[in-house]
């Protein structure tokens, strides 16, 4: 039995129901198989091990009051995987479907994404299976400040930074930020994506959007092509999405398909993003709204958005949303290019398929670094106590951006696989961590 069996085998027996973790381990852990084989001293050292368990996993009781005065709770989590190379640093996701399984994946691939911008920040994640649908302002605050009751004393500047994602934008970030500096009297860059009037960056919010579509562009050039002219798909309909749309169409691209939860929309004339925002971020409602504002387009309720013929796919909503008969339609529809501005959007075999296929794949820890590598933008400028503008931030942006894509490309070059992502990110994330966490000893 490999190393690597032997550590993914102990990783099932010891997480039954984990599922996303068993899955960004499996893949990841089969990827840097020959860095492995190289450094014998990483088995010896129990690396891997170490590596796979979480330094800690705080969860805890969230209980809070809804406008009817009825009491509720919830669950919160925050898992500090690795410190190896800088403070515990990533978003917290409220959704229904949030459990530690989910919780450990995403702060799993969070460790390889940081390490990718080559900034010094280590990996986490944290969230709550409470859903922020349909709950008053109220409400939401209500239960941000819960969470911040227990969360305040594990997080600090140079501790543990988060930010947000699914379900968790400026809105939360503020009222974790006012409870946070309220119990602790602190003024301090202890989370990122904050409102521009109390510390936060120009161009955090487009970051993660903009910076897909920067390498997305990087894996065009190597096929000596762009975005002009390109017919996109891209799922979801939130942060991420909206300015991926954004940023393709500024390349000149036609994003013709975007969806939520209940269903996507199609504008053979190109998603309109004005109403997009208004739908999404001004009203918090559903996408189906979108035929009020341009009646030529269709809505169709469920799954669906991956049977349009396209060029590009940029899956940017959540977890396992594109499967391997999507992979088959995209494929066969003439789609080239899949890059994942979600984590782990898209299926280990629906992956494989892609790769089989010659579609160029570009995996959500390289694609979507651009909002961490952002977010360590902001904790610099905190630092600092300054602010750049926009224009300095989307420079190096799209500079950490090109960087990520050609390291990525180089190691999966140096292990044979030219052209392979998966494995290259893989690999180029992981060396420095294990560099950092050898030198470290054994912590
Ligand atoms: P948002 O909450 O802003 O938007 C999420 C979007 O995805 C919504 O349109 C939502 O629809 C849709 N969605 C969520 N769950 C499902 C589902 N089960 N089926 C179909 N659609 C779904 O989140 P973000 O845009 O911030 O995050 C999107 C993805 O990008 C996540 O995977 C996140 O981890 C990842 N990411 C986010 C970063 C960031 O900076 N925000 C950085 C890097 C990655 P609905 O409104 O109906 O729920
Ligand atoms: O998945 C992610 O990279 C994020 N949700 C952003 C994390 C961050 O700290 O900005």
């Amino acid at each position: 039995m490999t190393y690597v069996e032997r550590v993914l085998n102990d990783i099932i027996a010891k997480n039954p129901a984990q599922d996303e973790y068993i899955q960004a381990t499996t893949e990841v852990l089969h990827s840097i198989e020959p860095v492995l084989d190289a450094h014998p001293e990483y088995e010896a050292n129990a690396l891997l091990e170490r590596l796979c368990e979480p330094e800690r996993i705080i969860i805890f009781r969230v209980p809070w009051v809804d406008d009817k005065g009825v009491t509720h709770v919830n669950r919160g989590f925050r898992v500090q995987y690795n410190s190896a190379i800088g403070p515990i640093k990533g978003g917290i996701r409220f959704h229904p479907s949030v459990n530690l399984g989910i919780m450990k994946f995403l702060g799993f691939e969070q460790i390889f994404k940081n390490s990718l911008t080559g900034l010094p920040i280590g990996g986490g994640k944290g969230g709550s299976d409470f859903d922020p649908k349909g709950k008053s302002d109220r409400e939401v605050m209500a239960f941000c400040q819960s969470f911040m009751n227990e969360l305040y004393r594990h997080i600090g500047a140079n501790v543990d930074v988060p930010a947000g994602d699914i379900g968790v934008g400026a809105r939360e970030i503020g009222y974790f930020y006012g409870q946070f500096k309220r119990l602790t009297g602190s003024y301090e860059g202890v989370f990122t994506g904050k409102g521009l009037t109390y510390g936060g960056s120009l161009a955090r919010k487009e970051a993660t959007g903009y910076g897909l579509v920067y390498f997305t562009n990087e894996m065009l050039k190597v096929k000596n092509d762009s975005f002009e002219g390109k017919t996109v798909l891209v799922s979801g309909s939130g942060n991420v999405a909206i300015y991926a749309a954004q940023k393709a169409t500024q390349l000149g691209a036609k994003v013709v398909a975007m969806c939520d939860s209940n269903g996507w929309i199609y504008d053979a004339e190109g998603v309109d993003l004005a109403a997009i925002k208004e739908i999404k971020e001004v009203k918090r409602a559903r996408i189906k709204e979108y035929v009020n504002y341009r009646p030529n387009a269709e809505y169709h309720e469920g799954k669906g958005i991956w049977s349009i013929p396209c060029d590009i796919a940029l899956p940017c909503a959540t977890q396992n949303e594109l499967h391997l008969e999507d992979a088959k339609m995209l494929v066969a529809n003439g789609c080239r290019i899949v890059a994942e501005g979600a984590n782990m959007p898209t299926t280990l075999d629906a992956t494989q398929y892609f790769l089989d296929n010659g579609v160029a794949f570009g995996p959500g820890k390289a694609a979507n670094a651009g909002g961490v590598a952002t977010s360590a933008l902001e904790m610099s400028q905190n630092s600092m106590r300054l602010s750049w503008t926009f224009d300095e931030v989307d420079e190096k942006l799209k500079g950490i951006m090109i960087g990520i894509h050609k390291n990525a490309y180089e190691a999966s070059k140096e292990y044979g696989q030219e052209g392979n992502y998966v494995v290259g990110a893989n690999i180029a994330g992981f060396q420095k961590v294990a560099e950092a966490m050898m030198a470290q000893g054994v912590c």
